[in-house]
């Protein structure tokens, strides 16, 4: 690899963290910020050394299949994966790594966020003092429900779920989980946290359910329409992670015909586009993809990817590669 590697970056990022990329790399920064059309990606894949792509960018098997010589790194802005074919760039010898940990503050604060926001209708409050609707406090009007001793069901107890279950925990919410693999007895015990082997049996019990797991392909629609049916209709359900996690079209019929009592969504399955079922509804609280949407948080995360990158050019191994066996 040159000394100093082209390194193209897709989006524009802080200005901090552009930067310093310019000091130590070829950098080829994205000033308008307009998301790369295919054609641009194709010739940025063509061309690079390190290609730093977002969520906005599908790095399918075709893309990688039409990489350069040159291209030995895809060196992910996010945590999550799912828009790159990790499996494509590894059978090509082309590493992937991504930016955990630095987000999982933040992710669990807005998770948090919406699951006060949806049972204590916080929205719909704020457009009732928009809309000139309060007349006066009264003993029946605008009612949410409690959320202590209410049973909060995490699917995915990674980094996040954790991080969402420590803050449930100080709202005395009874922490219920569903994970691939049971947790260590010491993080169950710190969370008083109960793991459920059956993801149906848990969602049948639980009376809000967050989504923390990646998107995968076993996770595409883990909860779909005939687990979101297992729910109970005073049931909640918040999802900050990824929105093929939930099957969005049968999700907003629920919400809509009253078989569930509310959302609260920052990711949705066919982003930027919105169920428009979801857009009308009343019980739920929609957000734009912003769980991480932190100044701090963006800065850590260009900061990973800049180890990943200095690391990875070095000849180490960079500390957060994604292999397949991982997803
Ligand atoms: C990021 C995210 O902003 O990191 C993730 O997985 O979902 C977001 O918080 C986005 O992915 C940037 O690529």
């Amino acid at each position: 690899m040159a000394a100093k590697p082209l390194v193209i970056i897709t989006r524009k990022l802080p200005e901090a963290v552009e930067t310093r990329m310019r000091e130590l790399f070829d950098a080829r920064l994205n000033d308008d910020d307009t998301p790369m059309t295919r054609a641009r990606l194709m010739e940025a894949v063509a061309t690079a050394d390190v290609l730093v792509p977002t969520i906005t960018d599908r790095i399918d098997a075709a893309l990688i299949g039409s990489a350069g010589p040159r291209l030995k790194l895809i060196a992910n802005f996010g945590a999550g994966v799912d828009n790159i074919d990790v499996k494509a760039a590894t059978d090509k010898g082309i590493a992937v790594t991504n930016t955990p940990g630095v987000l999982t503050e933040d992710t669990a604060d807005m998770t948090m966020a919406l699951i006060l926001a949806v049972p204590r209708r916080l929205v719909e409050g704020v457009a009732a003092m928009e809309d000139g609707e309060f007349k006066g406090w009264a003993p029946s009007w605008m009612l949410g429900h409690r959320l202590q001793g209410k049973r909060l069901g995490i699917v995915g107890m990674g980094r996040i779920g954790q991080a969402v279950a420590k803050r449930a925990q100080a709202f005395g919410l009874q922490i219920h989980y569903h994970n691939r693999k049971r947790a260590a007895p010491q993080i169950e015990q710190e969370l008083e946290a109960t793991w459920w082997e059956s993801l149906d049996q848990m969602l049948a019990r639980m009376d809000i359910v967050s989504v923390n797991c990646p998107h995968t392909p076993a996770t595409f629609h883990l909860l779909s329409a005939r687990r979101l049916k297992l729910m109970k209709p005073s049931a909640y359900i918040v999802n900050t992670a990824r929105g093929e996690v939930i099957d969005e079209n049968c999700l907003a019929q629920m919400l809509e015909q009253g078989q569930l009592s509310g959302a609260g969504l920052d990711v949705f399955e066919n982003e930027p586009a919105v169920n428009p079922k979801l857009l009308k509804a009343r019980n739920v609280v929609l957000l734009p993809h912003m769980g991480s949407a932190t100044v701090e948080g963006r800065i850590d995360m260009g900061e990973k990817v800049i180890v990943n990158i200095r690391s990875f050019v070095d000849g180490h191994k960079p500390p957060d590669r994604v292999i397949p066996a991982m997803l």
